[in-house]
Parts: structure tokens; C-alpha cells; sequence
């Protein structure tokens, strides 16, 4: 017995119909971050929550589930088994270990290339049509890490990288100039992490370069006050996990930004980690990177040309440099 009773003459509903789902993979605080910025954005009709700790799993998904009648009609599954991710569209990977007092990032990275060893396959072999987007940290030697373990194409395996460095960038830029950040076009890219490279060069305000305009109205302390901007970016992530313990609102709206550009095939550009052999002079060997990428419904579409001056060039080669060594001595 229906609760609904069909309307005279009405065709049957289709055997299928399009659905979107996503797997958000650990529930911490930056997968739920990310599962409720998706969750009140509406951008998919199923979301997979996965994780190693069954009773914080089940507690976050009944959580969220109670949220039903607030939210648009989003299934929300959970499982430690990976079986419930099946022909997810978009793989978000979150799961990470936390560093123990006195552990060196090197160490920490090592116990991560082990988790990943036992995260990635399955969930390539659930999905095996999804794009990948990562997540956990160290993000650009994780994602090179993801696509070798995945096999999927390089255009379906991205990082989240500098996008939300990006978006620090682009607030800190606002309120300095007491703008909307939405009208600040910069970008961060390379590492994200210490190594990362300001586009000081392509900075624009609605269209108006802005240090071109700086240097025009002879504002002659700017430079100084820009510098200590993109420290503030790269200390961004320190000072909020010294305050709070660890960051996740605005991963989170970044991570759910990505999904919906890939989702929705939104063919906006982000920066994010992408297979950086061959752009901009970089070629001492394979690994991720943020670049200005066009995301759509296949993932990565194409990495953008934008002008760097020859300094901006030799940072971003620098900062490639130093993901290549960390690669080395982990022997991948
Ligand atoms: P957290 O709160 O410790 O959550 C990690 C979760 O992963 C926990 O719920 C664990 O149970 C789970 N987990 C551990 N092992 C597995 C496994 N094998 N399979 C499934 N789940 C597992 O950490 P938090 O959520 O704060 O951070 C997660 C990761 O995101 C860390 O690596 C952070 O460094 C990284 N971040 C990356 C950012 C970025 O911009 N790329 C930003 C913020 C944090």
C-alpha cells in the first residue's frame, strides 16, 4: 500500500534514475566539516561517510540525519566497510593520522602512505569511475600517492591544495582593502604548505591589476604590507590549530566549493594539487602541485597560462623541489 496514489493515466517512474553521490572518508573534524558544507549546499543526493572508529561513525551519520527536516533530502550512509561507497561520483579522502608528540612530518607521513595503502584501492575499486579529491595532509605527496595507488587518469585525481590558501589570501587581501573578497582574483599556488607561492603579479580587484595600481598611486609601504600578508596566509593554518586545535570550517567550504565546480560541471578555475609535470619549467620528475585548474564534471579540464614573473617561476620550481625531495625520501 502506497502512500501516494498515482494520477489517472501516469506512466511508470524509470527503472533509474540520475543520482549524485559522494564519500566523504574520515569523520573527524574537516570530513564533517566537509559532509555538512555539502549537506546545506545541496549538491548531492547521497553522501557515504566511512571511517576505522564504527561508534564516532555511526554518532556523526545519526547526527546529521537528524538535521532532515532542516535540509535538503540528502541519503546519508555510513559503514567501516567500503562495499557502501559503491559508484560514488566524487571520493573525498580525509582520513588521516595525527601526529604524536615528538614525531617527525617525515614519520607521520610514513604512517599516512600506510593508511592510504589500505584506503585507496578499495575505494578505487568501488568507484572506479569517481574523481578522487584529497584531502589529507601533507595533500600534494598524498595525492601523487592516490593517483599511483588509484590508477585512475591524472585528470580524476586531484588535491584541495592551495585553494583554501587561496581563499585566506584573497580574505586578507578584502579586509586590508576593505573589499568583498569575492571581487579579489588571487592566487596561491604550488605546495600547500610553506613552501606555497603568492601571484603577487596577476592580483586583480574588479578587474583593476593591483599593483600596478599600487605603484601608480606611489603607495610605497604596500610591498611590505603584501609580504607580511602571505605570511599570514602560510601561518594561517598554525594559528588556528594552536587556538582551536584544528582547523575546519573554511577547509570545509573549500572542499565543497571543488565538489560542486566538479559536480555541477561548473568549468571554474581553482588551484589546486594537479599532476604538475610540464607546467611552468617543471621537470625534475612526477608529483602534484597547485595550479590554477579548470574543474568540471571530468575533473581536471586544463591548467591555466597565467603570466608569472620570473621570480613568481623560480618559487613555484623551488616549491616543486621540495615536494620532489620529500617523494625521495620516502622512496616513492
Ligand atoms: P581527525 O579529527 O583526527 O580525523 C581523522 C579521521 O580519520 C578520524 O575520524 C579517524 O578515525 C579517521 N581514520 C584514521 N584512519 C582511518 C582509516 N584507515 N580509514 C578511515 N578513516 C580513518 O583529523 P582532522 O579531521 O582534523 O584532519 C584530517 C586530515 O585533514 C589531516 O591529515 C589534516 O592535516 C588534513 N587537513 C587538510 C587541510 C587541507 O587544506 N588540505 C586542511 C585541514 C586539515
Amino acid at each position: 500500500q502506497s502512500f501516494f496514489k498515482p494520477i489517472h493515466g501516469a506512466s511508470p517512474p524509470p527503472s533509474t534514475t540520475r543520482t549524485t553521490k559522494i564519500t566523504v572518508v574520515g569523520v573527524g573534524n574537516v570530513g564533517m566539516a566537509i559532509a555538512q558544507t555539502i549537506l546545506t549546499q545541496n549538491i548531492a543526493n547521497e553522501i557515504a561517510l566511512v571511517d576505522v572508529n564504527a561508534d564516532k561513525l555511526h554518532g556523526e551519520m545519526l547526527d546529521l540525519q537528524h538535521a532532515a527536516a532542516f535540509l535538503p533530502r540528502t541519503k546519508i550512509t555510513a559503514s567501516v566497510d567500503y562495499s557502501n561507497t559503491v559508484g560514488s561520483d566524487l571520493v573525498i579522502v580525509t582520513a588521516g593520522a595525527r601526529q604524536i608528540s615528538g614525531e617527525s612530518r617525515l614519520n607521520l607521513l610514513q604512517r599516512n602512505l600506510a593508511l592510504f595503502s589500505k584506503v585507496i584501492p578499495p575505494l578505487a575499486k568501488q568507484s572506479p569511475e569517481s574523481i578522487l579529491m584529497i584531502v589529507s595532509n601533507p595533500v600534494d605527496v598524498l595525492t601523487y600517492v592516490a593517483w599511483k595507488l588509484s590508477g585512475f587518469p591524472s585528470n580524476r585525481v586531484i588535491g584541495s591544495g592551495t585553494n583554501l590558501d587561496s581563499s585566506r589570501f584573497r580574505f586578507l587581501i578584502a579586509d586590508h582593502l576593505d573589499l568583498n573578497a569575492q571581487d579579489v582574483q588571487a592566487y596561491i599556488v604550488g605546495e600547500h604548505g610553506d613552501s606555497s607561492v603568492a601571484l603577487w603579479s596577476s592580483i586583480s580587484v574588479g578587474g583593476v591589476p593591483i599593483l600596478s595600481f599600487l605603484e601608480r598611486q606611489q603607495i610605497a609601504y604596500e610591498k611590505h604590507t603584501l609580504e607580511k600578508i602571505h605570511k599570514a596566509v602560510v601561518d594561517g593554518a598554525y594559528e588556528v590549530i594552536s587556538l582551536k586545535g584544528y582547523t575546519s570550517w573554511a577547509i570545509g567550504y573549500s572542499a565543497a566549493s571543488l565538489a560542486r565546480a566538479i559536480l555541477r560541471d561548473q568549468r571554474s578555475i581553482h588551484p589546486v594539487s594537479v599532476l604538475a609535470k610540464g607546467f611552468y619549467g617543471i621537470d625534475g620528475g612526477e608529483l602534484f602541485l597547485s595550479l590554477p585548474a579548470q574543474l568540471g564534471r571530468s575533473g581536471v579540464l586544463g591548467v591555466t597560462n597565467v603570466h608569472l614573473t620570473d621570480e613568481e617561476t623560480k618559487q613555484l620550481q623551488e616549491s616543486a623541489k621540495t615536494i620532489l625531495e620529500v617523494q625521495a625520501q620516502l622512496g616513492i
